[in-house]
C-alpha cells in the first residue's frame, strides 16, 4: 500500500455554514484545500477506522475529481468500506437513505445545493452522521477547529476507481462498492406512498404533470419514479439529464429560477401539476395549474392530510418548522392536538426531534419538506406526497389549498433576498437592528404595535444544546411578523433574508396578491432595518 503523508498548512476559511462548507470551485481547487477539509473530518470522527461511509454528490463540476480524492484519503485513513453512487451521483435524500439502510457510520455529500455549478460556480462538502442527517453543530465545530491546526493529510497513491457501473473494488485494504444511485431510494418511496393509486390516477388520462429536474441530480430519480414506475408519459420529466454546470442554470426551485416550469404551468393549456427540485434533490417547488403553493403552506397541507397517505396513516407524532417558516402548520398542529416545534434555519436542527420520535414531518420556508423516513429534506418525497393526495382526493392543487385556507385562515408569506451585498454594511444592518430590540416592544410602527423583538435562541429539547443569534424577529400584536437574518450558504459577500408574514382569517380576502397583502409590512421592514440605506438596493434580488 503506497501511503503518502502530505505536509500542509491550514486554510482559515473552512467554517461550515448552514449546510456544510460551500466555496467557489476555484477555492476548492487550490492545492490541499479539499484534502485539508476531508482530513479534518476524518480526524474529528472518533472510531471511524474500519467503518463504512457513504459518498456521493449532485454531479456538479468537480464532483468526480473530489470523489476520487476522498476515496484515496479514506483508504489511507483506515476507513473499512465506502459505498458510492454510480457515476458519483447521489441526491442528498438518497445519501441519507443509504446511510440508514446500511447503518453506516456516516456519509460525505458533495454539493452546493441550489448554488450554480461549473468551473466558476460553487462546490460544497457536507458530513452526515449515522442517523443519516447533517452533522450537528458540535460535530461541525470540531471539524472547523481541526482545519485551523492541521499540518498533514493522508492519501493513498493509487489509480482512479471506475464509478460508471455498479461493482466492488479494493483500494488498498478498503472496500469500495459502486451502487445503483436510484433503486434503494425509489424502493423507500414505494413503501411510503400508494404507487398503485397514483399509477391508476395518471393512467386515467385526466391528469397531466410536469417535473423539472433543472439539469441537476434528480433527473435519473424522477425518470425512474414518475415515467417508469408510475407510468407518466415520456417527457414528463424535463431537464432530466444531470449536467456539470446545470445547463448554466441556477438549480433553485422557485418562481424566479425555475422559470421554464413556471411558464408551462402558468401558460395556455397548462398541466394540472408541476414540480421542480434543486441541485442536490432536497428542495421542491409545488405548482398547480396557474397556481403556486408556498413551501410554508405545503407543509401545512401535507400535515393536515397526512393520514390519507399509507406511510403516515397512523397519524403524526408532531411537526417541526424552522423559525422563519410561516405559522400555517402551527394552526394545523393545534387542531390535530400534536406538538409543533420551532427550530433555527437548517435541517440539522430537526435531527434530534426526528430521532426522538417527537416530530414526524418537518419543513422550511426555503422549499424544504421532509419526514422521519430519512434525515434530510426530500424534494421528490414532497412531490409524491402531493401526487398521492391529488390521486386520493381527486381535487386540484388550488382546491386543496383554498379549502385549507378556509378551514385554517391564510398566512400570507414572502421572503425577500438581497444577494451579494458587501459583508460590512450587511453586518452593520444586523447590528443596528440588534441595538433596537430592547426598546421596540410596545412601540407602534406604521399602524402595527410591536409585541416582541428578539434574536432567536433555540434550546434543543432532546440534548439541551443552545444555538444563539439565529435571526432577529419582530412580532406584532396582530400576529404579523418580520424576521431578518443573514444567509449561511452564500459564497459571495452577504445575503440578507427578510421574511414577512401576516395572518388573514377572512376567506373573502384570501385571493389577494401576496406582495399587496404584505405591502405595509414590507415598507415597515425597510423603515426599521434601513435596508435601502445599508444595502444600497432599491429592491430585493429574489422574491419568493
Ligand atoms: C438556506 C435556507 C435554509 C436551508 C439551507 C440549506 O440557508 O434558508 O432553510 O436549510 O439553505 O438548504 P441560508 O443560511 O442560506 O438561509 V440546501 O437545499 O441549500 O442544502
Ligand atoms: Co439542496
Amino acid at each position: 500500500m503506497n501511503l503518502q503523508i502530505v505536509s500542509t498548512t491550514p486554510f482559515l476559511d473552512q467554517k461550515p455554514g448552514t449546510s456544510g462548507l460551500r466555496k467557489s470551485v476555484p477555492d476548492f481547487q487550490q492545492p490541499h484545500y479539499l484534502e485539508n477539509f476531508i482530513q479534518a473530518i476524518f480526524d474529528s470522527l472518533e472510531g471511524c477506522e474500519g467503518q463504512t461511509l457513504v459518498v456521493g454528490g449532485d454531479g456538479r463540476y468537480y464532483n468526480r475529481q473530489a470523489i476520487q480524492i476522498i476515496l484515496k484519503m479514506a483508504a489511507a485513513n483506515g476507513i473499512g468500506k465506502i459505498i458510492v453512487g454510480q457515476g458519483g451521483i447521489l441526491s442528498t435524500p438518497a445519501t441519507s437513505c443509504l446511510i440508514r439502510k446500511y447503518q453506516t457510520f456516516g456519509g460525505i455529500i458533495l454539493s452546493a445545493s441550489h448554488n450554480p455549478g461549473g468551473p466558476e460556480g460553487d462546490f460544497g462538502v457536507k458530513y452526515n452522521i449515522g442517523n443519516g442527517g447533517p452533522a450537528p453543530e458540535k460535530v461541525t465545530e470540531a471539524i472547523y477547529a481541526r482545519t485551523k491546526t492541521i499540518t498533514e493529510y493522508k492519501i493513498l497513491a493509487a489509480g482512479d476507481i471506475n464509478l460508471d457501473r455498479p461493482g466492488s473494488f479494493k483500494l488498498g485494504t478498503m472496500d469500495v462498492e459502486v451502487m445503483d444511485s436510484v433503486a434503494p431510494y425509489s424502493a423507500l418511496m414505494a413503501e411510503l406512498f400508494d404507487f398503485d393509486r397514483i399509477r391508476e390516477f395518471i393512467a386515467a388520462g385526466n391528469f397531466r404533470l410536469c417535473v423539472d429536474s433543472m439539469h441537476a441530480v434528480t433527473g435519473p430519480y424522477a425518470k425512474a419514479i414518475f415515467e417508469t414506475q408510475l407510468g407518466a408519459p415520456a417527457g414528463t420529466v424535463i431537464n432530466g439529464v444531470p449536467l456539470e454546470d446545470f445547463g448554466q442554470g441556477h438549480p433553485d426551485p422557485n418562481l424566479v429560477y425555475a422559470h421554464e416550469l413556471v411558464e408551462i404551468l402558468f401558460g395556455e393549456d397548462a398541466p394540472d401539476f408541476g414540480a421542480a427540485s434543486d441541485g442536490d434533490g432536497d428542495r421542491n417547488m409545488i405548482l398547480g395549474r396557474h397556481f403556486f403553493v408556498t413551501p410554508s403552506d405545503s407543509l401545512a397541507v401535507l400535515t393536515a392530510n397526512a393520514t390519507l397517505v399509507p406511510g403516515y396513516r397512523g397519524g403524526l407524532a408532531g411537526v417541526a418548522r424552522s423559525m422563519p417558516t410561516s405559522a400555517a402548520v402551527d394552526r394545523v398542529a393545534a387542531k390535530l392536538g400534536i406538538d409543533c416545534y420551532e427550530t433555527p434555519t437548517g435541517w440539522k436542527f430537526f435531527g434530534n426531534l426526528l430521532d426522538a420520535g417527537k416530530a414526524t414531518l418537518c419543513g422550511e420556508e426555503s422549499f424544504g419538506t421532509g419526514s422521519n423516513h430519512v434525515r434530510e429534506k426530500d424534494g421528490l418525497w414532497a412531490v409524491l406526497f402531493w401526487l398521492n393526495l391529488l390521486a386520493v382526493t381527486g381535487k386540484s392543487v388550488e382546491q386543496l389549498v383554498a379549502e385549507h385556507w378556509q378551514t385554517y385562515g391564510r398566512n400570507f408569506y414572502s421572503r425577500h433576498d438581497y444577494e451579494e451585498v458587501p459583508s460590512e454594511p450587511a453586518n452593520e444592518l444586523m447590528a443596528q437592528l440588534q441595538v433596537q430590540l430592547a426598546t421596540l416592544p410596545g412601540q407602534t410602527l406604521g399602524g402595527y404595535t410591536v409585541d416582541y423583538a428578539d434574536n432567536f435562541s433555540y434550546t434543543d429539547p432532546v440534548d439541551g444544546s443552545v444555538s444563539k443569534n439565529q435571526g432577529v424577529r419582530i412580532g406584532f400584536t396582530d400576529g404579523s411578523r418580520i424576521v431578518f437574518r443573514l444567509s449561511g450558504t452564500g459564497t459571495k459577500g452577504a445575503t440578507l433574508r427578510v421574511y414577512l408574514e401576516s395572518y388573514e382569517p377572512d376567506p373573502a380576502k384570501h385571493g389577494e396578491d401576496t406582495q399587496v397583502a404584505l405591502g405595509d409590512l414590507i415598507a415597515l421592514a425597510d423603515q426599521v432595518a434601513k435596508i435601502k440605506e445599508f444595502t444600497g438596493r432599491d429592491r430585493p434580488t429574489v422574491i419568493t
